[in-house]
């Protein structure tokens, strides 16, 4: 009832929060309808472009296109030709990003230009004049730009509708690998010899922040990192499609890539991540040892730093923001331009996220700031503020980056402990929003490699191909360079959960892992717990009266993808396709967006680490949302942290529910029948050769 009440508030107090936007990304595009035989040739052209971006345009056809194409002489086909225009303009004016040099997101003036190149490359009228645009912005861009715009139109074109990007850490190896790696690369193109370069995690031992940068500074996790923010851009705009849940998703993702980093830290024992601060002494360093491609090394940070002001932004203005956003927590309140903006609603945790990012959709930027993207540079400028030793930005300016750093998690559980005062703000959910009368959950086992109620993880190897981070040498031909990283993994593993049902119903089972204790061995209390659950799986399925056996693999989990195919093999497939041979196909609900399937969870350690597993089997016809399809739990697959593209997030509940509210009783809740937890152990294999 409660709830119910939160659901209507905004409606009681005369206020309404919905948008008058579509939802449709796709919107206003004008090619649809294409054959398989046009996504094949586009998909072709776009990897085409997309390989040696600092180098010229490998492709003839590409390249000539590129440079006779006049954006002036075909005005008519873009729907929006001020920016078009205004392109012309500064690209007269000398006053373009010039190419080589660094591209941020978090720079106004690099993405006041990227957002103009999007729009022009989305408002293309037809697929012919999009690949001239497109071909054009490859040969005079900055290729980072490029890059990032021309992502974000694939992502958002009807008529490129299911291309797949190759994965980023072989379109800018330089952003993925050591300066050691890519020189090494380097050496073995100039000898004309194929190489696979041994490619190791930065920094000794003599740190212990090192016995997790297999998690920071895997290639996947950055990847992934990368395309969640380019499903829900900070500067996307809701003229372009509205976003569903977007400030809520901001915190949830981030939320549980904060759970997955300590679990990795308690099975390595290390304590929790510790909230940064402002006044709080930065006490790890960090050495990149990485390279831009122009500018040099990514800068370093010493241990026990401090905040320094920036030229536009200063630290008493960044916390003046943050005690805003707290007072608005406690009121449950925040003050829009036109008054104050309810956060006491279930749309209130999506309006908070949207205010702490900040997004385009923050209720009052003036007022509240954007203290998640300033913090990004504050951490980023920390060693060079003024810029006075022309120093480029450190890793966390992009977000391909950032998690290689420690500090990205300490900022992000500064963040998320404002999101959990605000959720413990909300109080206990009632019961009648937990439970589910005549459903239990019996009994839940889990097998992984023939052990029961045991997962299994193990080191891997895989290889990288570092061609595109080589300038291509005239007359001679690319060698296979490759490198190969170590990167977590683990055995799959199969639930299987039993459910009596007193009716047939659709369910909604949500799966979550929970460590038991703190690195100290300290037992942990049900509210840290919930907060470190890290969901493993949200599907839906149906039950029959009587007994049921519901069996899940962990590789179908909604909240992974599996691993991308190389560059090299997209390629080939598309190629061959183009051919009529193999069966690649284009597929319009294939996603970037997901935490790769290897990283589903933790390492725990050799002994086999302590983990509970909790299922809430949950009534579907409560959780669906009107107007969603969820076609037999398809659409790419990893919809728990990034929605379905272009539709409303597909289920009802708070996201992170029904751990996201406070517990008062551990014991209470598991008498809920339709909640049950099993004890599982995690055990670390090794490596495997
Ligand atoms: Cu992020």
């Amino acid at each position: 009832m409660a709830s119910l009440v939160h659901r209507l508030l905004p409606l009681i107090l005369g206020l309404t929060l919905a948008h008058a936007w579509s939802i449709n990304i796709f919107q206003n595009d004008h090619s649809s309808g294409s054959t398989q035989a046009d996504l094949l040739d586009r998909q072709h052209k776009i990897l085409l472009m997309l390989e040696k971006i600092h180098d010229k345009n490998a492709d003839k056809q590409g390249r000539e296109i590129g440079e006779s194409y006049v954006l002036a002489e075909n005005l008519s086909n873009y729907d929006d030709q001020e920016s078009v225009k205004e392109l012309i303009e500064m690209a007269k004016a000398g006053k373009l990003l010039p190419r080589h040099h660094y591209f941020s997101l978090f720079d106004p003036e690099h993405r006041r230009q990227m957002i103009l190149l999007f729009k022009i490359l989305k408002s293309a009228k037809d697929w012919d004049t999009f690949y001239k645009t497109a071909s054009r912005a490859r040969v005079k861009a900055n290729e980072g730009m490029f890059v990032y715009a021309l992502t974000m139109a694939v992502l958002t074109r009807q008529d490129l509708k299911g291309i797949q990007l190759p994965p980023l850490y072989e379109i800018n190896p330089h952003f993925f690998f050591p300066t050691t790696t890519i020189r090494q690369a380097y050496r073995a193109q100039m000898q004309q010899e194929d190489a696979t370069i041994e490619a190791t995690f930065t920094g000794t031992l003599k740190n212990l922040e090192q016995r997790v940068a297999y998690f920071g500074e895997d290639i996947g996790l950055n990847n992934h990192h990368h395309h969640w923010h380019a499903d829900f851009p900070f500067w996307w705009r809701d003229e372009w499609g509205h976003k569903d849940r977007k400030g809520e998703l901001f915190f949830y993702m981030h939320h549980q890539l904060n759970a997955r980093f300590d679990a990795e830290r308690l099975s390595n024992n290390l304590p929790r991540v510790e909230a940064i601060g402002w006044d709080k002494t930065i006490h790890e360093g960090f050495a990149p040892h990485m390279s831009y491609y122009e500018e040099g090394e990514f800068p370093s940070r010493p241990d026990d730093m401090h905040f320094l002001d920036l030229p536009f932004m200063t630290r008493d203005q960044m916390t003046r923001y943050e005690s805003r956003i707290r007072n608005a927590v406690d009121k449950l309140k925040a003050y829009g331009p036109n008054g104050p903006v309810s956060l006491n609603s279930s749309e209130g945790i999506d309006i908070l996220g949207n205010m702490v990012e900040a997004n385009e959709n923050t209720p009052n930027l003036a007022f509240y700031g954007s203290i998640h993207n300033l913090f990004h540079v504050f951490l980023a400028r920390i060693g060079d503020p003024d810029g006075r030793y022309g120093l480029p930005p450190g890793v966390m300016e992009h977000f391909e980056t950032a998690t290689r750093d420690p500090t990205f998690f300490r900022l992000h559980k500064y963040l998320d402990d404002i999101f959990k005062a605000y959720k413990d703000n909300l109080g206990p959910y009632p019961r009648e929003e937990i439970e589910f009368p005549g459903v239990t959950v019996e009994d839940v086992t889990v097998e992984s490699n023939g052990a029961a109620n045991e997962l299994q993880t193990l080191f891997d190897y895989f290889e990288v191909d570092l061609n595109n981070a080589l300038d291509h040498i005239e007359g001679k031909d690319d060698r296979e360079i490759k490198a190969r990283v170590k990167r977590l993994n683990h055995h799959t593993f199969k639930y299987s959960i039993d459910v009596t049902s007193d009716a047939a119903h659709t369910v909604t089972v949500r799966v979550f892992l929970v460590p038991k204790r703190e690195s100290s061995g300290e037992p942990l209390s049900i509210d840290e717990k919930r907060w470190s659950a890290i969901e493993l799986d949200k599907f839906v399925t149906k039950v029959s009266s009587g007994k049921n056996t519901i069996v899940r693999k962990s590789s179908d989990s909604s909240v992974t993808i599996p691993d991308p195919p190389s560059f090299k093999k997209l390629l080939h497939d598309t190629e061959e396709a183009i051919n009529g041979n193999g069966d690649f196909k284009i597929d319009e609900d294939h996603r970037h967006c997901g935490l790769p399937d290897r990283l589903l969870i933790p390492k725990g350690n050799e002994h086999g680490l302590d983990f509970e597993l909790w299922v809430a089997v949950t009534n579907h016809d409560q959780d669906a949302v009107e107007g969603v399809d969820i076609r037999d739990d398809d659409h790419g697959g990893s919809m728990s942290y990034c929605g379905i593209l272009g539709q409303k997030y597909p289920d009802a509940r708070p996201m992170g529910f029904p751990f996201d509210r406070k517990i008062v009783c551990e014991d209470t809740f598991l008498s809920f029948s339709n909640i049950h937890r099993v004890d599982v152990k995690i055990r670390h294999l090794g490596e495997l050769a």
